[in-house]
Protein backbone atom coordinates (compact mmCIF):
# COMPACT_ATOMS: atom_id res chain seq x y z
CA UNK A 1 0.00 0.00 0.00
CA UNK A 2 1.78 3.10 -1.52
CA UNK A 3 2.27 6.02 1.34
CA UNK A 4 -0.02 8.85 0.67
CA UNK A 5 1.17 12.24 1.55
CA UNK A 6 2.54 16.19 -0.01
CA UNK A 7 5.94 15.53 -1.07
CA UNK A 8 8.57 17.82 1.64
CA UNK A 9 11.70 18.06 -0.96
CA UNK A 10 14.41 18.26 1.42
CA UNK A 11 16.70 21.23 1.90
CA UNK A 12 20.10 19.60 0.85
CA UNK A 13 20.00 20.51 -2.67
CA UNK A 14 22.11 17.86 -4.09
CA UNK A 15 20.55 15.19 -2.45
CA UNK A 16 17.10 16.58 -3.27
CA UNK A 17 18.22 16.84 -7.07
CA UNK A 18 19.26 13.13 -6.83
CA UNK A 19 16.20 11.68 -5.10
CA UNK A 20 14.03 13.60 -7.48
CA UNK A 21 16.12 12.66 -10.55
CA UNK A 22 16.15 8.88 -9.34
CA UNK A 23 12.49 8.86 -9.64
CA UNK A 24 11.37 11.10 -12.67
CA UNK A 25 13.48 8.82 -14.73
CA UNK A 26 11.63 5.62 -12.88
CA UNK A 27 14.92 4.68 -11.30
CA UNK A 28 16.97 4.61 -14.94
CA UNK A 29 18.82 7.67 -13.83
CA UNK A 30 20.90 9.20 -10.83
CA UNK A 31 21.36 5.81 -9.48
CA UNK A 32 24.83 5.68 -8.69
CA UNK A 33 26.80 8.56 -6.13
CA UNK A 34 28.48 10.57 -8.34
CA UNK A 35 31.26 9.52 -9.90
CA UNK A 36 31.60 6.35 -7.85
CA UNK A 37 29.35 3.84 -9.78
CA UNK A 38 28.14 2.65 -6.40
CA UNK A 39 24.80 2.17 -6.16
CA UNK A 40 22.14 4.48 -4.56
CA UNK A 41 18.50 3.63 -3.74
CA UNK A 42 15.87 6.63 -2.25
CA UNK A 43 13.87 5.87 0.71
CA UNK A 44 10.42 7.50 0.94
CA UNK A 45 9.38 8.15 4.62
CA UNK A 46 6.22 9.70 6.64
CA UNK A 47 7.73 13.27 8.42
CA UNK A 48 8.08 12.75 12.29
CA UNK A 49 6.54 16.36 12.66
CA UNK A 50 5.62 17.55 8.96
CA UNK A 51 3.39 14.41 8.01
CA UNK A 52 5.71 15.23 4.89
CA UNK A 53 6.18 12.59 2.55
CA UNK A 54 10.71 12.48 2.80
CA UNK A 55 12.60 11.09 0.13
CA UNK A 56 16.10 10.15 0.75
CA UNK A 57 19.14 8.91 -1.47
CA UNK A 58 21.11 6.65 0.32
CA UNK A 59 23.81 3.77 -0.33
CA UNK A 60 22.40 0.63 -1.65
CA UNK A 61 22.78 -1.61 1.18
CA UNK A 62 20.72 -5.22 -0.07
CA UNK A 63 20.77 -8.83 0.97
CA UNK A 64 18.06 -11.25 -0.06
CA UNK A 65 15.19 -8.59 -0.97
CA UNK A 66 16.31 -6.64 2.46
CA UNK A 67 17.72 -3.34 3.13
CA UNK A 68 19.66 -1.88 5.38
CA UNK A 69 19.67 2.12 5.58
CA UNK A 70 22.56 4.02 7.59
CA UNK A 71 21.87 7.32 9.17
CA UNK A 72 25.66 8.41 8.43
CA UNK A 73 25.47 12.23 7.19
CA UNK A 74 28.95 12.00 6.45
CA UNK A 75 29.89 11.57 10.14
CA UNK A 76 28.12 14.48 11.19
CA UNK A 77 27.53 15.03 15.47
CA UNK A 78 23.40 14.50 14.83
CA UNK A 79 21.42 12.12 13.41
CA UNK A 80 20.25 12.74 9.93
CA UNK A 81 16.73 14.33 10.42
CA UNK A 82 15.09 11.03 8.17
CA UNK A 83 16.27 8.83 10.52
CA UNK A 84 13.41 10.01 13.56
CA UNK A 85 10.74 9.61 10.77
CA UNK A 86 11.61 5.65 10.66
CA UNK A 87 11.23 5.84 14.42
CA UNK A 88 8.13 7.08 14.16
CA UNK A 89 6.84 5.76 10.93
CA UNK A 90 8.35 2.47 10.39
CA UNK A 91 6.41 2.05 7.31
CA UNK A 92 8.70 3.17 4.59
CA UNK A 93 8.91 3.28 0.56
CA UNK A 94 12.37 1.89 -0.82
CA UNK A 95 12.98 2.59 -4.43
CA UNK A 96 15.97 0.24 -5.59
CA UNK A 97 16.08 0.98 -9.87
CA UNK A 98 13.38 0.61 -11.51
CA UNK A 99 11.31 -1.44 -8.19
CA UNK A 100 9.60 0.30 -5.86
CA UNK A 101 8.49 -1.72 -2.40
CA UNK A 102 6.93 -0.96 1.26
CA UNK A 103 8.96 -2.11 4.16
CA UNK A 104 9.07 -1.99 7.61
CA UNK A 105 11.53 -0.74 9.61
CA UNK A 106 13.44 -1.45 12.75
CA UNK A 107 16.78 0.01 13.79
CA UNK A 108 19.46 -2.79 14.20
CA UNK A 109 21.72 -3.70 17.40
CA UNK A 110 23.78 -6.49 18.91
CA UNK A 111 25.04 -8.99 16.59
CA UNK A 112 22.25 -7.98 14.09
CA UNK A 113 23.61 -5.03 13.77
CA UNK A 114 27.53 -6.00 13.50
CA UNK A 115 26.48 -8.93 10.33
CA UNK A 116 24.11 -5.63 8.62
CA UNK A 117 27.32 -2.69 9.42
CA UNK A 118 29.60 -5.20 7.87
CA UNK A 119 27.66 -5.58 4.80
CA UNK A 120 27.11 -1.72 4.47
CA UNK A 121 30.90 -1.01 4.67
CA UNK A 122 31.43 -3.42 2.60
CA UNK A 123 29.28 -1.82 0.27
CA UNK A 124 30.59 1.50 0.63
CA UNK A 125 33.58 1.88 2.59
CA UNK A 126 33.53 5.35 3.50
CA UNK A 127 30.83 4.69 6.56
CA UNK A 128 33.83 3.52 8.39
CA UNK A 129 35.84 6.58 8.13
CA UNK A 130 32.15 8.40 9.38
CA UNK A 131 32.06 6.40 12.45
CA UNK A 132 35.65 7.26 12.98
CA UNK A 133 34.42 10.85 13.20
CA UNK A 134 31.61 11.00 15.71
CA UNK A 135 31.14 9.75 19.24
CA UNK A 136 27.91 8.78 18.25
CA UNK A 137 27.13 5.90 16.98
CA UNK A 138 25.78 5.45 13.71
CA UNK A 139 22.66 3.96 13.43
CA UNK A 140 21.38 1.08 11.05
CA UNK A 141 18.09 -0.10 10.36
CA UNK A 142 16.96 -3.18 8.35
CA UNK A 143 14.06 -2.24 5.91
CA UNK A 144 11.99 -6.03 5.65
CA UNK A 145 9.43 -6.01 2.52
CA UNK A 146 5.51 -5.78 3.45
CA UNK A 147 4.21 -8.94 1.96
CA UNK A 148 0.94 -8.09 -0.10
N1 LIG B 1 22.96 10.15 3.89
C1 LIG B 1 23.12 9.18 4.85
O1 LIG B 1 22.90 9.45 6.03
N2 LIG B 1 23.53 7.90 4.50
C2 LIG B 1 23.80 7.55 3.22
O2 LIG B 1 24.12 6.38 2.94
C3 LIG B 1 23.65 8.56 2.19
C4 LIG B 1 23.90 8.30 0.83
C5 LIG B 1 23.63 9.28 -0.14
C6 LIG B 1 23.81 9.01 -1.52
C7 LIG B 1 23.49 9.97 -2.47
C8 LIG B 1 23.01 11.24 -2.07
O3 LIG B 1 22.68 12.16 -2.98
C9 LIG B 1 22.85 11.54 -0.71
C10 LIG B 1 23.16 10.56 0.27
N3 LIG B 1 22.99 10.82 1.61
C11 LIG B 1 23.20 9.86 2.58
C12 LIG B 1 22.47 12.14 2.07
C13 LIG B 1 20.97 11.99 2.40
O4 LIG B 1 20.25 11.92 1.18
C14 LIG B 1 20.45 13.14 3.24
O5 LIG B 1 20.57 14.34 2.52
C15 LIG B 1 21.21 13.28 4.54
O6 LIG B 1 21.28 12.03 5.20
C16 LIG B 1 20.55 14.28 5.46
O7 LIG B 1 19.22 13.87 5.69
P1 LIG B 1 18.20 14.87 6.45
O8 LIG B 1 16.89 14.14 6.55
O9 LIG B 1 18.83 15.37 7.71
O10 LIG B 1 18.05 16.05 5.38
C17 LIG B 1 17.88 17.41 5.73
C18 LIG B 1 18.86 18.22 4.92
C19 LIG B 1 16.46 17.79 5.36
O11 LIG B 1 16.02 17.47 4.28
N4 LIG B 1 15.75 18.46 6.27
C20 LIG B 1 14.37 18.83 6.04
C21 LIG B 1 14.21 20.30 6.32
O12 LIG B 1 13.19 20.84 5.89
O13 LIG B 1 15.13 20.86 6.97
C22 LIG B 1 13.41 18.09 6.98
C23 LIG B 1 13.66 16.63 6.94
C24 LIG B 1 12.67 15.83 7.75
O14 LIG B 1 12.49 14.66 7.47
N5 LIG B 1 11.99 16.43 8.79
C25 LIG B 1 11.06 15.67 9.59
C26 LIG B 1 9.60 15.98 9.22
O15 LIG B 1 8.70 15.83 10.10
O16 LIG B 1 9.36 16.33 8.08
C27 LIG B 1 11.29 15.93 11.06
C28 LIG B 1 12.41 15.05 11.53
C29 LIG B 1 12.67 15.28 13.02
O17 LIG B 1 13.67 15.96 13.34
O18 LIG B 1 11.85 14.80 13.84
Amino acid sequence: MPLEGEYGPSTSDWARAQAEAYEASGGREATTLADTGMPVVVLTTVGAKSGLLRKTALMRVEDHGRYAVVASRGGAPEHPQWYWNLLANPHVELQDGPVRRDYQARQLDGVERDEWWARAVAAYPPYADYQERTDRVIPVLLLEPIEG
